[in-house]
């Protein structure tokens, strides 16, 4: 495979736009809703935290009469817990009856960040039994059109926080959005960007940071708050991965990194230390696709990147059942470690 320094198409837009129609509905529906639920998808990111935390904090300005419950499939990850409404997140797991509760007792669901039920695992159920009004907001490919009532899907758009703030721009308009609001979504647009540097770095996104900035958040401080958190443990743990669990693929501009359970439990790391590992693979100049196959019970984890040509979307979709966006995908297969990392480089070899 050759690297091409090729730049990708996307059109140059400026914010989505949102019909009338979709507007009216979401207004209708808020207006007469006495319940809601927020929810988003398992092993929460800064965007689904961010974009839950802020809808909610919103909803709950406007409408004093709507009873709104945040929720997370597997809860809200330390690394967010200096975030405003950390503590009161419900977690599927641990919280699993005020959750299912909260699902089939609301009028209406937004759920966010993700494009179909079984991302929210342990919520999927309550979810699907629900009578309530299911508004999905998100940016990923292919939303499940059966599951929802209404569906905003912007996959040009940077972060489903981005999405989030034009959506409330149009419905309430650009005072809705609070100091603390702000804080929630800045970390959506920082995280879901790499601190706006992908390729879903656009005007709108400017234009958007621009807003959340002028509330008077602290960027700074949020940036600290988001990369300045390792553990010495897992500052080591990526030296050792660098050092011993990384293969690279010159011929086909290809590395990854292979993580097993026994150095995952000798490190003392876990899924959420592993956030971000994949992008080291890029940053070898002749590497254009990475990955990260993480052992599990049972099962291994696969995230892909890409630089600038390889569609990593379909290639979780087609080697595991996964998927995501064009330079950023994640899967679950399961395979053993060594046949996952097998069926991966067998595919890349032979494209
Ligand atoms: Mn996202």
């Amino acid at each position: 495979m050759q690297v091409e320094l090729q730049h990708n198409t996307l059109e140059v837009n400026l914010k989505p736009e949102f019909s009338m129609g979709q507007l009216c509905y979401i207004r209708g529906l808020l207006d007469g809703a006495r319940r809601a639920a927020v929810v988003s998808h398992t092993n929460a990111d800064g965007d689904a935290v961010g974009s839950v935390m802020g809808l909610t904090l919103m909803l709950r300005a406007l409408y004093p009469q709507l009873e709104v419950t945040a929720m997370l499939p597997d809860g809200c990850p330390a690394q967010f817990g200096w975030m405003p409404l950390s503590a009161e997140i419900l977690n599927g797991r641990t919280d699993a009856e005020r959750c299912h509760e909260a699902l089939t007792g609301a009028d209406v669901v937004f759920v966010l960040d993700l494009n179909t039920p079984p991302r929210m695992e342990s919520l999927a159920t309550a979810f699907t039994a629900s009578r309530a009004a299911k508004v999905l907001v998100d940016h990923h490919h292919s939303p499940d059109t059966e599951a929802f009532d209404l569906i905003i899907s912007e996959p040009l758009i940077s972060s489903t926080c981005e999405l989030v703030v034009w959506l409330a721009d149009a419905l309430w308009g650009e005072e809705a959005v609070s100091r603390e609001a702000a804080t929630c979504l800045y970390v959506g647009l920082r995280t879901d960007t790499g601190g706006f540097a992908f390729s879903n770095t656009q005007p709108s996104l400017y234009m958007a940071a621009a807003q959340l900035v002028a509330t008077g958040i602290d960027p700074a401080d949020i940036n600290n708050r988001i990369l300045n958190t390792f553990s010495e443990n897992r500052l080591r743990f990526y030296g050792y991965a660098i050092s011993n669990c990384l293969t690279v693929d010159r011929e086909h501009s290809f590395a990854y990194f292979a993580i097993s359970l026994d150095d995952q439990r000798h490190f003392g790391v876990g899924p959420e230390d592993m956030e971000g590992l994949v992008n080291y693979t890029l940053l070898m100049v002749d590497i254009e696709c990475g990955a990260l196959i993480r052992e599990e019970e049972n099962r291994c984890k696969v995230s892909l990147r890409s630089k600038y040509t390889t569609d990593v979307n379909s290639m979780a979709r087609q080697l595991f059942d996964g998927g995501g966006h064009t330079k950023a995908a994640g899967a679950t297969s399961k395979l053993t470690l060594q046949q996952t990392v097998k069926k991966l480089t067998d595919h890349i070899a032979t494209r």
